[in-house]
């Protein structure tokens, strides 16, 4: 398994679960001092990245890109694959498909999470799983072409009801016909939605493609109090070798949860 540590580059998320806010070159030093394998990028749109700046602040500090979120299409835009206007469809899914081709060049998935938006009111759950299945079956197969798996990330009920646990999440990708979408098991989610985080790891099994590395408050693992080590033992017994990224809180800041996390990932990662 590898380490990875998020970055925000956009101020508007401000109070989000990010551990650095002050730029990649600032992130990309930090989690190369502190010994983390990779970063997660927030980023605003695709088009924010220079790509040549980035690459070279990689190759600088020899880390990795982990993932790159699509959020800020949510945040600053209110763009989702299940809004009933569909033009507003259309513009979430180009959003994400340019994150996909600026993840997919540096070897990376793109995570599609809170623009996977939610059904109510006037829409029914049916048209809107319709919706999502569409895009995940497009999106999943144009992220195929960078030979990079796309993750979906089943979120907790206060920020969808499309889906909230991993089995069902699991049970579902497996009736599309894509075979390239992968299960983005945040621990923050699953530690309010899951009767048994490991045991919904084991089920979900190869589909798990990205870890969010959280306690049960969203804080550094060890700062809340899920019990990690059944997880950690799941993961290693399913043969899990990608990231598990801390997208927590910078609590009580930036350096001390980014530190936190790490101590948390050696711990569970060696010991076992
Ligand atoms: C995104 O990875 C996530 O977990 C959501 O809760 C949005 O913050
Ligand atoms: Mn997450």
């Amino acid at each position: 398994m590898r380490s990875a540590i998020t970055v925000s580059l956009v101020p508007e998320a401000k109070g989000g679960p990010f551990v650095f806010w002050d730029g990649l070159a600032h992130a990309c030093e930090q989690a190369a001092s502190l010994g983390y394998d990779a970063i997660e990028i927030f980023p605003p749109a695709a088009s924010a990245i220079d790509v040549a700046a980035l690459c070279a602040l990689l190759t600088r500090h020899r880390l990795t890109v982990a993932a790159i979120g699509t959020g800020g299409g949510w945040v600053l835009h209110q763009l989702t694959l299940t809004h009933a206007d569909p033009a507003v469809r259309a513009r979430a899914r180009e959003f994400i498909r340019a994150i996909i081709d600026l993840a997919g060049g540096l070897g990376a998935p793109a995570i599609i999470g809170s623009m996977q938006g939610r059904w109510e009111g006037a829409l029914a759950r049916e048209p809107a799983l319709a919706w999502l299945g569409e895009a995940l079956e497009d999106l999943g197969e144009h992220a195929a072409t960078h030979r990079v798996p796309l993750l979906y990330e089943p979120l907790n009920r206060y920020e969808t009801n499309m889906f909230n646990r991993l089995g069902d999440t699991a049970a579902w990708l497996r009736t599309l016909r894509t075979k390239n979408v992968r299960i983005l098991a945040d621990l923050f989610h699953m530690n309010i939605e899951e009767a048994n985080p490991a045991a919904a790891l084991r089920e979900a099994g190869a589909l798990v493609g990205h870890v969010h590395f959280a306690d049960s408050n969203r804080r550094a693992v060890g700062l809340g109090h899920t019990p990690i080590a059944p997880i950690a033992a799941a993961l290693r017994e399913m043969g899990y070798t990608g990231f598990l990224s801390a997208e927590i809180f910078p609590l009580p800041d930036s350096t001390a949860a980014a530190r936190q996390a790490i101590a948390a990932f050696r711990q569970h990662t060696t010991l076992l």
